[in-house]
């Protein structure tokens, strides 16, 4: 000790940072003839006034809606962090708080993100057991949609009937939501068309079920061919494979004949009918009696009968 002319005898110590040991001490003096004074001892108790400190922030700089984040923080304290949390925000939103649990040296925690192309914004904050609180400054991670939407389910039918209509209908959806689905079409060789699909019904992650119908061509078979194209919010496509529908005809040829008002016995009579199909007709057949006599067929010759109704 080192006495100035009116000051006390005094001695400047520094506590060390990283214990809260209680600080024991007493005086001893002794004067120039040996005499001694011992005081009481004084105990004092150390607290801390120094806040954690953050290390290396480890949390991905870009994610994807939908996906997994994991905030993840270095946090340090001169005596022993007691918590330690972040707050996150998409865009402008309210804050979320989570408390994050230590792994290793490592504070985190893992949430699934929001379903927004917002960015989404974070500050840590941790505590140590003296109510000392430091916070970061706001971060920010990315949003990208990287995941190209999908096809859940295709209902369409296999096959389909001339001058029927037909209903494509898929189940599509994509992470974050779907912009449009087209159905792209075509009859044998013929143009191919392209039609947006209307949504019938939302459903539950990011799926709609789509429909669209068209009237297949009464007069013809060829068969269809369609695939689909599902754009999400951002421009991701997916191109499904095509698929083949069978179309069959189902309408029957239709016969138009005037009977004939008059025979004559003995002389030739001519049986004539305009028959047509949308398709192609097979044959025509005749059958006839005579009083209550047995039934015949006879085949109808006629170049007429192979005609396509137009
Ligand atoms: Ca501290
Ligand atoms: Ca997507
Ligand atoms: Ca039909
Ligand atoms: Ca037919």
């Amino acid at each position: 000790m080192d006495p100035g002319p009116n000051d006390p005898w005094s001695l400047t110590i520094t506590i060390p940072p990283d214990s809260l040991d209680t600080l024991h001490y007493y005086f001893y003096a002794i004067d120039n003839s040996s005499n001694v004074a011992i005081s009481e001892t004084v105990e004092v108790a150390v607290t801390d006034n120094d806040a954690p400190v953050f290390g290396t922030d480890r949390t991905d700089v870009v994610t994807e809606p939908d996906g997994l984040l994991e905030f993840s923080v270095e946090v340090d304290d001169n005596i022993e962090v007691v918590d330690a949390w972040v707050e996150y925000w998409y865009g402008d939103g309210p804050p979320t708080r989570l408390e994050l649990s230590l792994g290793g040296s490592v504070w985190t925690a893992l949430i699934i993100v929001d379903r927004t192309l917002e960015d989404l914004h974070y500050r840590f904050g941790s505590t140590d057991g003296f109510d000392n609180v430091n916070m970061t400054e706001d971060g920010t991670v990315g949003m990208v949609d990287s995941q190209s939407p999908f096809i859940d389910v295709d209902r369409t039918p296999e096959r389909g009937t001339t001058g029927d209509p037909f209903e494509f209908n898929v189940t599509a959806g994509d992470n974050l939501g779907i912009r449009r689905v087209t159905v792209r079409y075509t009859f044998g060789d013929g143009e191919l068309k392209s039609v947006v699909m209307e949504v019938v019904a939302n459903l539950s992650h990011g799926r709609a079920i789509l429909t669209h119908t068209i009237t297949l061509p009464s007069g013809s078979t060829d068969p269809m061919t369609y695939n689909f194209s599902v754009e999400d919010l951002v421009g991701n496509i997916l191109d499904s494979e095509d698929r083949t529908v069978l179309v069959v005809d189902d309408d029957p040829p239709e016969i138009v004949h005037d009977g004939v008002s008059e025979a004559v016995k003995g002389l030739r009579l001519r049986l004539t009918v305009d028959a047509s199909d949308n398709i192609g007709l097979a044959w025509v057949i005749v059958l006839l009696r005579y009083g209550s006599g047995i039934c015949v067929s006879f085949r109808v010759r006629s170049s007429l009968m192979a005609t396509k109704r137009g």
